[in-house]
């Protein structure tokens, strides 16, 4: 069987309960937030092993993300704590309509922030790992940015499988010519790149998904998958494959923010489960569109036997 590594910053996310202002708000709804995290959890249900690695603050949101991690299998061995920094949070406003939640980040100097390429273990990096980055992790702090790219090197020294999904965060940015300097550093680095069609604009100057791929392939990456929102995904790997995968219907859009990532678990897995790209594309497009209906980012994650029976549907329909 396969595993997974990944690193990141997780943090406790506050959703509003109710519409408006964040500054009007009372009530708010705890749950877990951060890219990475997200993706892990969401590989861990479907039964890899999946190891998580990052830093915490000695404080109760700590305690919280640590706990979230051990409930869903995802080994733990790779949290480390610091006892100078507090962890990170962030909050986020009431959408119900599928347009762009208010976020607010409080993560500055955050413990996660001090991860850093001492931390990354070198065993975890063995034959049939994968390993997962996002432009999220290369964002957070320079410290956090040399633990991913040591986290690349290890694994490609192992010739270990690496997934990039751009994640662009402008806010985390001091100007952008840096973020798309560096988000594509890392991408040409990595096997398989997961742009959004906007981000793919931003990178790469081209609105085209295919001039997208191509800017990408021509760099040495093996996979590109654009994703096209309720348009699905289009893909295009070095062999010359290339193909559109539908998306899902969805009755009712609440919160998109999280569907990257549950379209990452579902590219990621079904690649490792040995699937062609046409099919993980599709497996991409449906986990993203259960997480769209949903406010939280990974409670709609499905497990292996949840999935099996969706994929099953699926087939039958067609
Ligand atoms: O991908 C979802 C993320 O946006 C969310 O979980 C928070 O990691 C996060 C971030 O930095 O925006």
């Amino acid at each position: 069987t396969h595993a997974f590594v990944t690193l990141g910053e997780a943090m406790a996310m506050f959703v509003a309960k109710t519409p408006g202002q964040l500054a009007d708000i009372e009530d708010f709804h705890r749950s877990l937030a951060g890219a990475e995290v997200n993706v892990a959890i969401g590989m861990a249900r479907l039964g890899f092993e999946a190891s998580y690695i990052s830093k915490v603050g000695k404080d109760s949101f700590g305690g919280f993300i640590r706990k979230a991690i051990s409930k869903e299998n995802i080994c733990n061995d790779w949290i480390s704590e610091s006892a100078s920094h507090a962890t990170g949070f962030m909050l986020k406003s009431n959408v119900t309509d599928g347009s762009d939640p208010k976020v607010e980040y409080f993560r500055r100097n955050s413990a996660a922030s001090t991860l850093s390429a001492a931390d990354i273990d070198a065993s975890l990096f063995k034959t049939g790992v994968h390993l997962h980055l996002t432009g999220i992790a290369a964002a957070v702090s320079v410290p956090m940015r040399d633990a991913a790219k040591h986290a690349l090197e290890l694994a490609k020294k192992q010739d270990c499988s690496v997934s990039f999904d751009t994640n662009l965060r402008p806010s985390l940015w001091s100007d952008q010519a840096t973020m798309v300097a560096t988000i594509n550093e890392f991408a040409f680095a990595s096997d398989i790149v997961l742009p959004g069609i906007e981000e793919g604009k931003i990178l790469t100057g081209s609105d085209q998904p295919e001039a997208i791929a191509d800017f990408y392939l021509q760099h040495g990456v093996k996979a590109v998958i654009v994703k096209l929102g309720s348009d699905g995904a289009y893909f295009k790997t070095s062999s010359g494959g290339s193909g559109t995968a539908a998306g899902f219907p969805v009755t009712k859009v609440v919160d998109t923010v999280g569907a990257g990532d549950s379209f990452a678990v579902g590219i990621i897995s079904a690649l490792l489960d040995g699937k062609t790209m046409a099919q993980a594309a599709r497996r991409g497009n449906l986990l993203g569109s259960l997480t769209v209906q949903v406010r939280g980012d990974s409670e709609a994650l499905p497990t292996r036997a949840h999935l099996n029976s969706l994929e099953k549907n699926e087939l039958e329909k067609e």
